[in-house]
């Protein structure tokens, strides 16, 4: 087992990634930016290093910055958290050529999964089920107009770079297809460096599902069950929960099988989540895999019972897996908590914390990095707090989580707990009845001031 771990993250994630190295007698290292000096996971590490200023691609994104750190403090091992450089490749593959264990799976996977084209493909012969669209790149818009004809309009134009939202256009007519072929690529040219386009069939009101999946170097690959992630506000999940309202047994059997085979195709180490589109009739397609821990991992662990964090480190030392696949008992609920203003268009709202009072009670959890007189700051993600809640079904966990909400009070800052406790209120979320588009609709003047 490792000595000692560093970890490239702040926030929650960095915070529980030190708890979870404590319990298994593994020494800590935290980074820092000097926005961060004052952070808990600073103070809860066992060493710290400055890795720069403020701004993530000098300080958290700063490759030489944070293998310097480990070379300097003797860690053999980094685990990324999320976000940051958690996906990049060639931070997979330079903590390799150091002699450094990365804790996650190895810079060709993240590759692969990272090139949307190309992780479709794959997973088409893997026999997992895609969206009809291109097979592969379009090589020129004539093509894409022929084939988008013979799919049937909507279409999707999406960046082989792309993923989470970014680079995608709806294209609703054939008129409409040269226009929105150029635009597609001058974004996919602006925001990453590369045009590569690929085409799909336009999937209405779908939910988004995904599966938990753990794999070690062994090639024995295990699920741990749904995520749903569908209410969403511009491609940032707000709400996750598992078990889905929506999927049914014979569903849950369908699609955990065509996401074990995805993940024993690609010969991956470490847990990742396999992404799918659900449409209203059951039918369900691979969208992206996520080659990381994700924010909502607590939902899985709450439902399961099962480390997540502590498997990671434990896979990436060579352990192997011991444990069946695992389904969900009761039923757990995440709301991410937001440091923005849902009474101005949910813009950021960094600044000081005055108060805090965080909710608790039986299968009630608070994952937050912040206190009274902690400053959030401007340079960062917007998420300060996730609170789940588990308990037994659906409605009990609902009753749990407003509950909780009454309870939460955060002074001195605006945040999104005032959407939160309107959302609980919706017929249609108590229904479980939502998809993607559920937010596009949401009456956000139902929500109150104060309190
Ligand atoms: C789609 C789709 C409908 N049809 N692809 C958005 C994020 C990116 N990961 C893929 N996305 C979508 N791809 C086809 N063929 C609808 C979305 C989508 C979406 C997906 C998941 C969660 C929220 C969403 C919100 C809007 C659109």
């Amino acid at each position: 087992m490792f000595q000692k771990i560093l970890i490239a993250n702040r926030g929650e994630i960095a915070l529980s990634i030190i708890r979870v190295c404590k319990e298994m007698g593994i020494k800590t290292v935290a980074v820092h930016s000097t926005a961060d000096r004052d952070s808990l996971h600073v103070r809860f590490a066992d060493e710290s290093v400055c890795v720069g200023p403020p701004a993530s691609h000098l300080s958290y994104l700063s490759i030489p910055s944070i293998i310097a750190a480990a070379e300097v403090t003797d860690a053999h091992a980094i685990h990324p958290g999320y976000g940051f450089l958690s996906e990049n490749a060639g931070f997979s593959s330079i903590c390799a050529e150091y002699g450094i264990k990365f804790i996650g799976p190895s810079a060709e996977a993240i590759r692969k999964m990272g090139d949307k084209s190309t992780a479709k493909a794959t997973m088409q012969a893997a026999g997992v089920p895609i969206v009809p669209g291109s097979n592969g790149l379009l090589t020129s818009v004539e093509e894409g107009i022929r084939l988008a004809h013979e799919i049937g309009f909507p279409v999707l134009l999406k960046a082989t770079a792309g993923g989470g939202g970014k680079g995608i256009k709806l294209v609703e007519t054939p008129e409409a297809f040269h226009q929105k072929w150029i635009e597609a690529r001058q974004e996919a040219i602006a925001s990453f460096g590369k045009d590569g386009l690929y085409l799909e069939k336009y999937i209405e009101e779908p939910r988004h599902i995904e599966i938990q999946i753990v794999a070690d170097q062994y090639g024995q690959v295990i699920h741990l069950s749904e995520r749903d992630c569908s209410i969403q506000r511009r491609h940032q999940k707000l709400v996750e929960e598992s078990p889905s309202p929506f999927v049914t047994a014979p569903l849950r059997a369908k699609i955990t099988e065509a996401a074990l085979k995805g993940v024993a195709a690609i010969g991956y180490e470490g847990v990742g989540t396999m992404e799918f589109l659900v449409d209203k009739h059951h039918n369900f397609y691979f969208m992206e895999m996520n080659t990381r821990i994700q924010v909502e991992y607590l939902v899985t662990e709450a439902v399961t019972g099962f480390n997540l964090l502590r498997t990671q480190i434990e896979i990436a030392a060579g352990k192997r897996l011991d444990s069946p696949n695992l389904y969900p008992q009761g039923h757990a609920i995440e709301l991410r908590i937001n440091a923005e203003d849902p009474f101005h268009g949910f813009r950021p709202a960094p600044g000081k914390i005055n108060h805090v009072h965080f909710p608790g009670g039986l299968g009630t959890t608070i994952a937050s990095h912040i206190y009274a007189g902690y400053v959030v700051p401007a340079h960062y993600d917007s998420m300060i707090a996730k609170l789940i809640v588990h308990a037994a079904t659906r409605a009990d966990a609902i009753a749990s989580i407003k509950r909780a909400l009454e309870e939460f009070v955060i002074e001195g800052i605006p945040t999104n707990i005032p959407f939160h406790r309107a959302l609980v209120e919706d017929e249609a979320f108590q229904k479980g009845q939502f998809t993607t588009q559920y937010l596009d609709t949401f009456d956000f003047s139902l929500l109150k001031q104060g309190e």
